[in-house]
């Protein structure tokens, strides 16, 4: 098992090591699931570090990179479902938050789940979301936001819905690491989850609950 060498990898930010060591996981049918929260593990040290001014930028964007090496392997094994997309989301991270892993992750979760997912990016703005769930006939709007700065951002986006009369029209699932489920009540969100694989569980269940 290579587990905690992929975990300490993605920490070191050897990103060819951690592709090498996801490619074996892979190869000997480790659950990708397993493969997935080891990556995770490593960015959660990382991410202790960097609170504790142990490290800074750069490191944390090398490690980034070895996570997204490893990602990039294991993501056509959690989006093949090789099925017609059962629900359509608008998927960002809000303005002024340039976060972008678990976004990456809570798409992915989306698309495994056999959702058809329209990545805005990063920084978008309320215009954004709301523009391209209309254009798209989206069912949900999904947002994310890893900064307490950037979170308020997420009402500008239910607020600009409100505004053009089209709130009802779609299902606003937030997250990220500082958003909570009082916060997405006080914003008047429809859901709130604290990981990629349940956002796309309860996106799954909303849906088949609204049909
Ligand atoms: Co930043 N950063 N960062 N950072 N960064 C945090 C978020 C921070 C908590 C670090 C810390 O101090 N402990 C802190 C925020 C403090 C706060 O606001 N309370 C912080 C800061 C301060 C900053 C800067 C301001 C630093 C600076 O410049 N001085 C700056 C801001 C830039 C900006 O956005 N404008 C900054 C920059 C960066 C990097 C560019 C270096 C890099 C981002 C690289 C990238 O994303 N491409 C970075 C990183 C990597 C982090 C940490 C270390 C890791 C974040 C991450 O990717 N985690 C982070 C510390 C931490 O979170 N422990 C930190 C892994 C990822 C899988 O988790 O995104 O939480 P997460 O997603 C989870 C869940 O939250 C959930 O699913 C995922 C798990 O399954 N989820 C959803 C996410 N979105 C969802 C949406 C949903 C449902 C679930 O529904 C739609």
């Amino acid at each position: 098992m290579y587990l905690n060498e992929i975990a300490q990898g993605v920490e070191e930010g050897q990103a060819k090591r951690v592709a090498s060591l996801v490619s074996q996981a892979v190869e000997e049918k480790t659950d990708v699931k397993v493969i997935l929260d080891s990556l995770l593990d490593g960015m959660s040290k990382v991410g202790k570090k960097f609170k504790n001014n142990e490290i800074f930028v750069p490191e944390v964007l090398i490690s980034a990179r070895a996570l997204n090496y490893g990602l990039d392997i294991i993501r056509p094994i959690l989006t093949d479902t090789g099925v017609k997309p059962i629900g359509k989301a608008v998927i960002g991270t809000v303005q002024g938050d340039l976060h972008d892993i678990g976004k990456n992750l809570v798409k992915m979760m989306l698309v495994g789940a056999g959702f058809e997912v329209i990545d805005i990016g990063v920084d978008a703005e309320a215009g954004a979301f709301v523009d391209k769930a209309c254009e798209a006939d989206a069912d949900f709007i999904c947002m994310s936001a890893l900064l307490t700065s950037t979170m308020a951002h997420m009402k500008s986006v239910i607020d600009l819905l409100c505004e053009r009369g089209l709130r009802d029209r779609f299902i606003v699932m937030i997250g990220g690491a500082p958003v909570t489920a009082r916060y997405a009540e006080e914003i008047g969100a429809d859901h709130y989850t604290a990981d990629a694989a349940t956002a796309a569980e309860l996106a799954r269940e909303v849906l088949g609950k609204k049909s």
